[in-house]
């Protein structure tokens, strides 16, 4: 017996447009919020939230927030000794945030705000001699370290001080017989760590290695009859993986194996039209990380009212293209 396809039905009465105005009203309302329940509840993930929230008003070309207050608070989040950086202040520094203040610092043209020589030195400190990156001084190795690793390095133009050869080498023994990577070898194939994986070998230019059509259908299978896409087989679909299954694609040079239609129609449908935002789900709640990724996949898809997106960085492509960095795409 056939397995039942897990799915969502589009309702009749979806938004079929952006409702530019409401996003922008969702998240700078969201920014403000200091002191909600809410927001102290996602303290853990502050800078990563500020980076979602920033990057997608960037996307609809508003930036409401002052560019002073938020360079203070990535220099107050940076720790002196490991030149890592934090998520809130009184946390411990993650790559994970590392990244995430260093694109948040490249959108407003201030990476000199910040000990770049320490976030180097934390990056090359996380690189163990197989090649994986941890994500911190507590070890948990994950491919999606790797990425934020070359990814940081990368827009501060440091990637030589890290082994780029054995570091490909450890994302090369990620890769699955499906085509997919996993978060470390032998582990199942997840669209968000094919992204980080591929995303990886675009900037390190070693995207040769990939089973580029194997890839490309497994991500062509995420695809649901509601046009919306999933992370994996036997998933209900989320309107973050229209990001990391597309963008992944685009690096391999087989958007057009995706229905696009179908999938803009679900994202559209992903809109909350009363507060602004977007959801995982039609009809859940909307958050600042599902409306970056739903914001770039449209843009990804050819919206012209929106910015054009960096595949591998998730950042606005006019910066990516200041900043002179140039990443592997396929044909
Ligand atoms: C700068 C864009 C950017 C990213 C930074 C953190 C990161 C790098 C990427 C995250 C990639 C990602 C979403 C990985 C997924 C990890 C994972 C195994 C999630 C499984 O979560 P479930 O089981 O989700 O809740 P599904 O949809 O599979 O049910």
């Amino acid at each position: 017996m056939g397995s039942i396809l897990k799915d969502v039905e589009l309702k009749e009465n979806i938004p079929t447009t952006v409702i530019f105005s409401k996003h922008i009203e969702f998240l700078t309302d969201y920014g403000q919020q200091k002191e909600s329940y809410e927001a102290v509840m996602t303290d853990y993930l502050r800078m990563s939230g500020m980076y979602w929230c920033l990057t997608a008003l960037e996307l609809i070309n508003t930036s409401p927030f002052p560019k002073n207050d938020i360079v203070e608070f990535i220099k107050s989040c940076q720790d002196t000794e490991s030149g890592g950086i934090s998520a809130s202040n009184d946390h411990d520094p993650h790559l994970l945030y590392t990244l995430s203040a260093v694109q948040i610092l490249c959108l407003y043209d201030s990476l000199d705000a910040i000990d770049l020589e320490g976030v180097t030195r934390y990056v090359a400190s996380l690189q163990n001699p197989d090649g994986s990156f941890a994500g911190d001084k507590w070890g948990e190795i994950d491919t999606r370290f790797s990425f934020c690793a070359v990814a940081t390095l990368s827009l501060i133009k440091k990637l030589d001080v890290i082994n780029i050869d054995k570091a490909v080498e450890f994302v090369k023994s990620c890769m699955n017989f499906d085509g997919g990577f996993g978060s470390r070898p032998q582990s199942e194939s997840h669209a968000g760590l094919i992204y980080c994986c591929v995303a990886f070998l675009s900037i390190t230019g070693k995207l040769d290695i990939v089973n580029q059509d194997n890839l490309a259908w497994w991500l062509c299978e995420r695809q649901l009859p509601s046009g919306g896409l999933n992370g994996r087989p036997e998933k209900l679909p989320d309107v973050c993986y229209s990001w990391w299954v597309l963008s992944s694609l685009a690096m391999l040079g087989r958007l057009h194996w995706i229905d696009r239609n179908a999938l803009k129609k679900y994202i559209l449908a992903c809109q909350d039209i009363e507060t602004g935002g977007f959801a995982d789900r039609p009809g859940d709640m909307p958050d600042p990380y599902h409306t970056l990724f739903g914001l770039a996949a449209l843009s990804l898809l050819g919206l012209e009212s929106i910015e054009k997106v960096n595949a591998a960085f998730c950042m606005p492509q006019s910066v990516i293209d200041k900043l002179q960095i140039h990443i592997q795409m396929l044909q």
